[in-house]
């Protein structure tokens, strides 16, 4: 079994741990978006590759969704002390991977890198890159102008209405050679789109030149877990950002965006009555519970989704 996953932060890193938890390490990829990364305060903070390593390494604050459990807020203290911003939260604990990281890519490493080292130290066995070496960087164009993704996120909280999104960079980025080679695996099983917000996780990703084209290429099914479930996002401002952009709010609307290389479509049980339409897509459509709370509906959704790509081929 050679797996490939395409994975945001928090909703896709739950099918991520799922998967981990079923696929020998050796055999599985997880391929982080980047497009959130940023430097702030000097530091380089890659949030979706951290919530990736600290989920897998049982390190990461399970309510929250993204940075350490028991984590602890003196950095932050002081800073408001200096008088600095605070807007976005960096624990204690959580800084020691930024300060290593932000290190390690002056001292010239890559970012492939620094993650395959702090994966090592963290004990995290699965394989973890980043989508690309060089930096993409997700800007939300909305009403109040271009935004950078993390100042549009957590310091506006998704608030103002998205009319576009752009992957700044994009065209001038090289995919990750380990990615690339993962997916022109001759002996590649599956491809799997984590439940991640499609416009802001996974676009990203495929905005990189060469990336549809492997995803088209490749030996297995690519087979997408649908992170609309009802009409509802899983998780964050995936139905929000839908609705502003003027398109259905549905798993229909994540199929379209992913149709030119997408074999199978893992929706909810909920969303039955897609299946037609969908499948008139050329889509092969199966429907389970897809919401992942517990551990075990990690593993469930993770086995449902390899057990689906097993029995489709290739388009
Ligand atoms: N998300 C928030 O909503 N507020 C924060 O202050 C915040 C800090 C933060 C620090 C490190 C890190 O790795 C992630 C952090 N996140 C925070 C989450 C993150 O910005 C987003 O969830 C992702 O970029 C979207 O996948």
């Amino acid at each position: 079994m050679n797996v490939v996953a395409l994975s945001g932060g928090i909703g896709g890193a739950k099918l991520a741990a799922g998967l981990a938890r079923i696929v020998p390490a050796d055999q599985l990829m997880l391929v982080a978006n980047t497009g959130d990364d940023f430097v702030h305060l000097g530091l380089h903070v890659s949030p979706d590759i951290d919530t990736l390593l600290y989920t897998l390494s049982g390190k990461g604050d399970p309510v929250r969704g993204w940075g350490r459990a028991g984590e602890t807020w003196s950095f932050m203290a002081a800073l408001r002390e200096l008088n600095a911003e605070d807007w976005f939260l960096l624990g204690d604990k959580d800084l020691a991977i930024h300060v290593l990281r932000t290190q390690a890519l002056r001292d010239g490493a890559s970012l492939s890198e620094v993650t395959e080292t702090l994966a090592s130290r963290l004990g995290v066995t699965v394989r973890v890159c980043p989508m690309s070496d060089d930096p993409v960087r997700t800007t939300i164009r909305s009403e109040q102008g271009l935004l950078p993704f993390q100042e549009y996120f957590v310091r506006l909280r998704c608030k103002p209405r998205v009319q576009g999104i752009q992957f700044d960079h994009c065209t001038r980025a090289t995919p990750s050679a380990a990615m690339m080679q993962a997916l022109g695996n001759p002996d590649l099983s599956a491809v799997i789109l984590c439940p991640s917000n499609p416009y802001l996780s996974i676009n990203p990703i495929l905005s990189i030149p060469g990336v549809r084209r492997a995803l088209k290429a490749c030996a297995a099914p690519v087979v997408a877990v649908s992170p609309i479930v009802g009409g509802q996002s899983l998780k964050g401002p995936t139905a929000k950002i839908m609705s502003e952009l003027g398109q259905e709010v549905s798993a229909r609307t994540v199929a379209e965006g992913y149709a030119d290389f997408l074999d199978g479509f893992l929706i909810d049980r909920a969303d039955r009555a897609l299946i037609p339409e969908l499948e008139a897509m050329g889509v092969s459509v199966n429907a389970a519970d897809i919401v992942m709370q517990s551990e075990e509906q990690k593993i469930e959704v993770a086995r449902k989704v390899l057990a689906f790509a097993d029995r489709l081929d290739r388009r």
